[in-house]
């Protein structure tokens, strides 16, 4: 079933789903379920037709209230699929029991394990290293990036230049919207191997982590998590849990190595994972991994 107020459209097949895409509330007004799917069909022509190349949320919000708009401005008919999504979300989510805590704080140590031995070809040397750890903990309804989905220009910032201003923006502006709780900075590698660690609390509404940092030098590269739930299927907090980081390729720009020159992708591609010609890199579909994410619970 869908995410909470997420929209979702199937299309030849493939679902398409846009959680922060087609916003699902929007003070004193009652988002139909009706204009979401609306919304979702507008971008997914755009998209398909090639007259939208790059999602971001200035975008999204004509889109949205073009299709608010169309369907005629807020429901009168309030409170019905949205809401019953919810209910019937809570209650799934919950097996109708609420669990005592309501927060819990992790630190999370990014193992930097890339070097020379992990990715022989073409190894910059010792200026591998990775950008600074950037990311939120939210909610069901954003998707800050994913594989297969098109990166917002903050996320190409980060991906091609390991800077974290317009990523942060966005995800400030997230945070206004009540899908982004807090927003996670920390220190990057500045020698890889290494590790570092950043500290956050997530919280029944925000159980989700999204934490990204640019494999550097790169075209595009970065590695990281998107939605990481740290909610057990029995609904408890996790005490730890480690992910395996993947080299994914932003779809911004189209150098083939490490050191690539910047060569700006004339359209951008969709986030994927890196795969290279063998004599470019080592990387195929992401793969060796360049480190893990390790989230360890640290409240009582
Ligand atoms: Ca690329
Ligand atoms: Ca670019």
């Amino acid at each position: 079933m869908p995410a909470r107020g997420a929209a979702e459209l199937t299309v030849d097949g493939t679902i398409v789903r846009a959680f922060d895409r087609c916003p699902s509330t929007l003070p004193g007004c009652t988002i139909t379920r009706g204009v979401q799917v609306l919304c979702l069909k507008i971008i997914f022509q755009l998209k398909t037709q090639g007259v939208l190349v790059t999602m971001n949320r200035m975008a999204s919000r004509w889109i949205f209230w073009l299709a608010l708009a169309l369907a005629g401005g807020c429901g009168s008919d309030s409170n019905t699929a949205v809401e019953d999504e919810d209910t019937e979300q809570n209650e799934d989510m919950t097996g109708g029991e609420q669990p005592s805590e309501s927060t819990a704080r992790y630190r999370l140590t990014f193992d930097a394990t890339w070097s020379e031995t992990t990715h022989p070809t073409n190894f910059p040397g010792p200026s591998a290293h990775f950008s600074g750890l950037i990311g939120a903990v939210h909610n069901e309804q954003i998707i800050i990036w994913e594989n297969g989905q098109f990166a917002t220009d903050g996320m190409e910032e980060m991906a091609e230049t390991g800077a974290t201003g317009s990523l942060t923006q966005e995800l400030e502006l997230a945070r206004v919207d009540g899908t982004v709780e807090s927003i996670i900075a920390g220190d990057g590698i500045d020698i890889s191997p290494d590790q570092v660690s950043v500290e956050f609390t997530v919280s029944r509404d925000y159980p989700l982590v999204t934490v990204v940092t640019m494999i550097a030098p790169s075209p595009d590269w970065f590695i990281g998590v998107h939605g990481q739930t740290l909610l057990t299927a029995d609904n408890t907090f996790a005490d730890s849990l480690v992910v395996d980081l993947a080299a994914y390729d932003a779809g911004t720009d189209d150098g083939t190595q490490f050191t690539s020159a910047n060569l700006d992708a004339e359209s951008a591609q969709p986030i994927q994972l890196v795969t290279s010609d063998p004599l470019d890199s080592d990387f195929e579909f992401g793969l060796p991994i360049l480190g893990q994410f390790t989230f360890e619970r640290i409240d009582p």
